[in-house]
């Protein structure tokens, strides 16, 4: 397969862990430059120490929070490496309570990371795009953008959000040469359950329990290829589940 992505600026938010840092490492593997993103500094740090030890590419590092405009527009102003390839992955779920128990900071956090940050990565970034009729820009959606389950109700609306803001993106975009993509899994073995049950670490065990999840390089794996089509090919979703998951809440454990 060509290589396309070698020697292009690929900017992932939330490369500190799971799937926005498996993400790096592959595309770091193709030879892409990369920035990094995400709030904990000290694993960005590690992450590109790692990286440019063992590849010949760029990594310049954005710890800022997405949620943060100023910050972002801040450090955009200081970066002048043209972005080919935008990977909008920061996000998280927090909570699993009903509608009428949840809590408010727990809805903030959702709807101003999940679809605030990646508007706001997207506005500040896709001009320059439009400008050189050329770029990429990748959402990581979710199942959760295609159906909505019980205790998952701003998670999954935070997530119709991504998919109605991608698909609407595209057709902002219609007539360039600039590609916009989303990438839609089911349950990926990450933080993300540690994080949606607030460092609860046997509550966040039991979602993977008797069952193969996905891994974070799975995922990786489609957005790579997505960046790596011949650039007349625009995949605009790919719905991806572990073989033991039929739905948001049709999950098959090895012990039934
Ligand atoms: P992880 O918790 O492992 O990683 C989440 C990443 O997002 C971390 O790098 C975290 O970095 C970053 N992040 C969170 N909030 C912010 C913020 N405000 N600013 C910048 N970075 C932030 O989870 P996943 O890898 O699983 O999640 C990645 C994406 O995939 C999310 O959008 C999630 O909704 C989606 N997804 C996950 C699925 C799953 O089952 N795991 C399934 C479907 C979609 P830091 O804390 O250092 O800021
Ligand atoms: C994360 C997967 O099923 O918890 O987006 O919503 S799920």
């Amino acid at each position: 397969m060509q290589n396309r992505i070698k020697e292009k600026w690929t900017f992932i938010t939330g490369a500190t862990a799971g799937i926005g840092k498996a993400t790096a490492e592959i595309f770091a593997k193709s030879g892409s430059n990369l920035v990094l993103n995400g709030r904990r500094k000290n694993r960005l740090e590690e992450l590109k120490k790692q990286l440019v030890q063992h590849y010949s590419i760029e990594v310049v590092l954005a710890p800022f929070d997405v949620r943060d405009r100023e910050a972002a527009q801040q450090f955009l102003d200081n970066f002048s490496p043209p972005i080919d390839i935008l990977v909008n992955n920061a996000g998280l779920a927090k909570g699993v309570e009903a509608v009428f128990n949840a809590h408010l900071d727990d809805w903030d956090t959702m709807v101003d990371t999940n679809i605030k940050g990646v508007l706001n990565m997207t506005r500040l970034i896709s001009p320059e795009m439009k400008k050189r009729n050329s770029g990429h820009i990748i959402n990581i959606g979710s199942i959760a953008g295609h159906e909505s389950y019980p205790g998952g109700s701003v998670y999954c609306a935070t997530k119709h959000a991504v998919k109605a803001f991608t698909e609407a993106t595209k057709k902002d975009l219609h007539g360039t040469k600039v590609r916009v993509s989303m990438v839609s899994p089911g349950l990926v073995e990450t933080e993300f359950s540690e994080v949606r049950f607030k460092g609860d670490t046997d509550r966040a065990n039991e979602v993977y329990e008797d069952m193969n999840p996905l891994i974070g390089e799975d995922i990786a794996e489609i957005v790579h290829f997505m960046a790596n089509r011949p650039p007349h090919v625009n995949i605009m979703d790919t719905v991806v589940f572990p073989v033991a998951q039929s739905s948001s809440t049709m999950v098959h454990r090895d012990n039934e």
